[in-house]
């Protein structure tokens, strides 16, 4: 039962307003996501999975405008512009709540309204928050009973005063009589909006039906909210996996990594470690809260509690735990149907099966020019059916090792480690990718930048973000402090890719914990340091002596260019250039002269 009257009012002023046919509210028990998935089945919305291919699975098909994050309809509302700062878009909350209680104003008509008390991270934990999704979307409730606590327990501490972050949505798309409903309904483009207002702690999201700009938890709440909450209260709230790894001495130690997307960061959270004795367990696989504890070191938690993936690309070979996780209590979206009612996806296997039935509901045949499912086709799975998630996945884990990586052909090597952690957060600051897209785009070659893989989750001003960064110094010492790398498993020669990657990438992280016990395996370079060949493990690997020489390559002339490069970028600070960076860049050059 409700009894919090911040809440009972919420939920009445938003009955007033978006004027649903009924209430739910959501228990977070196994029963009602049956009653609710059964629903969704008999009305055509979802169709249930072969239950002896795909035991209590789901497979839902978007509209085909509705089937990403839109970063452009994604809105940092503060009273000035500056809070914001340059990397957001923002429009003044007094301006953009006129705007959209226009439209919230009898959105949800004709539909049933979802009340979904919800914590970010394990109930009652400290490090945790709530939140309560009101949504007109059956597949919202779905989703966000895997992907997060939910139910009475959360309403429990709501009700004993906790606060939590009011998280609105609506499909927007209300239905008068007499009219039917689409499979997926959803708003065009214009008239969505994904709404932050940081200074109220609040999410308003309207006209979309689709992955994080529904599902307000993930990157509305526990990325862009709450890294604002983070930089009042001193904490981080980023956009990390987090892996524990166990080496051949039964040694524990636990890193988190960052990385922009499609390079691997669900895979890296999976690792099927290809050196014997090591052994490897997943956290989380998206993001990481991490507090300095009164021991002064940096605590990481998974907030979520279930994997948003990609699915295209997800195999046997890259990844057999994810391919594992999806067995069973999945929900699929945009992938593609077999005739047995189980799902296909590109690279699922080698061979595509003879007819399919697509993402949008066709028929498709084996060499037909379309693709049967959509590239950013996702499942929704809980984490405790990844074969390998640590056992003590709900305890915040004490970080030695932060990555941060991208996809550079050339330029940076491997691996390497900063000189410290100011260092670190100057690597963060320049990590991206490089554009090699398979459409047609001036910018080939160039390097898109994403810094911390933040870009469209800071929920602030990215000036004040990396000076947030710099504070976690002066809330511990240095060697407390988790020791910052920058991986980069994607350097090519013209043969193509240099490192063997995936299971491979062990040899890195061993080097990488080493590095965080200060074994003396290292060769100091201009960028930083670098693995010493003695100390790197090789082993059973069939790799070239020059392969490696050019992984770890830096390149003097090559590093001129790159810091052209970064000053260029530097010019989204303005005039606010964060002094960290400033000095970090300068020594770069002058390591360099
Ligand atoms: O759609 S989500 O934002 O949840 C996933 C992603 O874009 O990384
Ligand atoms: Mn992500």
């Amino acid at each position: 039962m409700i009894k919090n009257k911040i809440l009972r009012d919420w939920i009445e002023e938003i009955n007033t307003l978006c004027q649903p046919k009924e209430i739910v509210i959501w228990h977070g028990n196994e029963e009602q996501y049956q009653t609710i998935a059964d629903q969704e089945v008999s009305s055509g919305k979802a169709i249930r999975l072969n239950p002896e291919l795909r035991p209590n699975s789901l497979l839902y098909r978007s509209d085909p405008s509705d089937v990403a994050r839109v970063e452009k309809r994604t809105f940092i509302s503060t009273k000035k512009e500056e809070n914001a700062g340059p990397t957001n878009n923002w429009i003044s909350s007094d301006e953009l709540k006129p705007i959209m209680l226009d439209l919230y104003s009898g959105s949800m008509r004709g539909r049933t309204m979802y009340v979904i008390p919800f914590s970010m991270g394990p109930v009652g934990l400290e490090m945790s928050r709530l939140g309560v999704e009101i949504t007109d979307s059956a597949y919202v409730a779905l989703n966000m009973q895997i992907m997060t606590r939910t139910g009475d327990e959360v309403t429990e501490l709501i009700n004993n005063g906790q606060s939590f972050v009011k998280c609105l949505h609506s499909v927007g798309y209300p239905l008068q009589a007499g009219m039917e409903d689409p499979k997926w309904p959803c708003a065009p483009i214009e008239k969505k909006y994904i709404s932050h207002f940081p200074e109220e702690n609040m999410i308003w999201s309207y006209g979309s039906g689709y992955g994080g700009n529904a599902l307000l938890g993930k990157k509305c709440l526990a990325l862009r909210i709450a890294s604002s909450m983070a930089q009042k209260e001193g904490w981080l709230a980023e956009h990390m996996l987090i892996l524990k790894l166990t080496n051949p001495e039964n040694e524990v130690k636990y890193i988190t990594g960052a990385f922009p997307s499609a390079c691997g960061k669900t895979n890296l959270a999976m690792i099927n470690p290809s050196i014997d004795g090591w052994k490897a367990e997943t956290i989380g696989d998206d993001i990481a809260w991490m507090h300095i504890k009164d021991d002064g070191k940096m605590y990481a938690i998974n907030p979520e509690a279930g994997f948003f993936g990609v699915a295209p690309g997800t195999s046997k070979k890259s990844n057999p735990n994810a391919i594992a996780a999806v067995s069973k209590d999945t929900i699929f979206t945009n992938v593609a149907l077999t005739d047995d009612g189980d799902v296909w996806w590109k690279d699922l296997s080698k061979e595509a099966p003879d007819h399919l039935i697509d993402w949008h509901g066709n028929d498709w045949y084996k060499g037909d020019e379309s693709r049967p499912d959509h590239p950013n086709a996702r499942f929704t799975s809980p984490l405790t059916n990844c074969p390998i998630l640590a056992e003590n996945y709900e305890e915040p884990v004490p970080i030695s090792a932060i990555l941060f990586g991208g996809r550079r052909p050339t330029t940076i090597p491997l691996v390497h480690q900063s000189f410290d952690f100011e260092h670190g957060i100057f690597l963060g600051s320049i990590m991206g990718s490089e554009i090699t897209a398979a459409t047609i785009d001036e910018n080939i070659g160039k390097v898109r930048r994403d810094p911390f893989a933040m870009l469209p989750f800071i929920g602030y001003n990215i000036s004040d973000y990396i000076n947030h960064w710099q504070s976690m110094k002066e809330k511990t010492t240095e060697d407390l402090l988790p020791k910052i790398f920058y991986v980069n498993w994607f350097r090519k020669d013209e043969d193509g890719f240099l490192w063997p990657g995936f299971g491979d990438n062990i040899r890195v992280l061993k080097w990488i914990l080493e590095r965080t016990e200060n074994k003396e395996n290292y060769q100091t370079s201009p960028i930083g340091y670098l693995p010493s060949l003695d100390y790197f493990d090789l082993s059973n690997l069939d790799i070239s002596q020059d392969k490696i020489d050019e992984l770890l390559k830096v390149d003097k002339d090559v590093w001129l260019d790159e810091i052209k490069s970064i000053e260029n970028y530097y010019h989204i600070y303005g005039d606010h250039l964060p002094r960290v960076l400033k000095k970090e860049l300068s020594n770069l050059k002058k390591r360099f002269i």
